[in-house]
């Protein structure tokens, strides 16, 4: 029998299962070798956590690794029903306000090391996170795809530790209650992007879509979005990487001054404070997202696989 130790948090609504023990050994090196490790020979750990019958396609899981990068306090994973995500800006806020239920961080600024880089993320004394995000920038501007049933969609191509399309101009209210049509639409978008060669850098395909609407009301946020995440799951919160290619292309449109707060708010009405700063460089300049919102840990449990049971090591899709 396999005993798997997880913590649970949810970060405006969005789940993070975290494992904390009986993982698996991918060895040492940077942390995108040890999810190249996971993919190719661990991947059973990931549909146990995630997948039914324990896990939905609503999960975010994620590895709790010995960091590679210098002065970090944790390694990270991340991954969902379908496969690995590079960044994942709840999941960040969820892992830090885990890492304080189980009294390893402190209020204060920390170092965590994932695949795409190192991010900063800073616990605050009312128990909010900053994510200090890895570079975000918009790569396409006013792309238009043909979408079977929709005709033709415009949007942003922009990498904020994962790959988006963001829409602004669509017929859909961004409400609870047109989330079945949301969920279609964006279903049918990034099929249609696939089918047109329409990708990130080097062929990455574009496995986020997004879509903005008006917030809830204009005390509450700037902005409200609904974000479908590549197991056709949406977003419950804002979305980190998605508020970080948001503010890319708030950058580049010159929409949004460095340091100006942008709330972003979710389509269940949890909201992101995002700003960014300019960094400059020899080759341009970079745009670095913070990201600002709250976890709560709601459980604590060990997970069994019974070496008998057919589906203990998860349903894969
Ligand atoms: O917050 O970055 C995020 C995220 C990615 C997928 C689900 N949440």
């Amino acid at each position: 029998m396999q005993s798997i130790s997880i913590v649970d948090s949810h970060t405006g609504g969005e789940p993070t299962r975290l494992i904390v023990g009986g993982g698996p050994d991918l060895g040492s090196g940077p942390l995108s070798e040890r999810l190249a490790r996971m993919r190719e020979q661990y991947d059973r750990f990931r549909t146990a956590t995630v997948c039914e019958p324990r896990g939905s396609d609503v999960l975010v899981g994620a590895l709790l690794c010995e960091p590679h990068a210098p002065d970090c306090v944790a390694g990270v994973i991340f991954f969902n029903n379908v496969g690995y995500l590079g960044m994942c800006g709840h999941g960040t806020i969820g892992l830090v306000v885990s890492l304080a239920h189980m009294g390893r961080v402190k209020p204060g600024v920390h170092r965590i090391d994932t695949p795409v880089g190192v991010v900063m993320a800073t616990l605050h004394d009312d128990g909010s996170v900053t994510v200090d995000n890895v570079p975000a920038r918009r790569t396409r501007h006013a792309v238009q795809v043909e979408v079977p049933g929709h005709g033709p969609v415009t949007g942003d191509v922009a990498w904020g530790g994962n790959w988006f399309f963001l829409i602004g101009a669509h017929p859909f209210a961004v409400v609870p209650g047109e989330i079945d049509a949301l969920t279609a639409f964006c279903v049918a978008v990034g099929d249609a992007l696939a089918a047109h060669g329409i990708t990130g850098d080097d062929g990455a395909a574009i496995d986020h879509i997004e879509v903005f609407g008006a917030p809830r009301s204009a005390q509450e946020a700037d902005s409200r979005s609904f974000v479908l995440c590549p197991g056709k799951a949406y977003d419950r919160s804002p979305c980190g990487t998605g508020t970080s290619a948001k503010l890319a292309c708030l950058a580049a449109d010159g929409k949004l001054a460095p340091g100006v707060v942008w709330r972003q708010q979710s389509i269940i009405g949890s909201v992101f404070e995002g700003s960014y700063r300019i960094e400059a460089r020899m080759d341009g300049e970079l745009v670095l997202p913070s990201i600002r919102g709250r976890a709560w840990v709601n459980s604590e449990a060990r997970l069994l696989v019974d070496d008998g049971d057919p589906f203990g090591w998860g349903i894969a899709p």
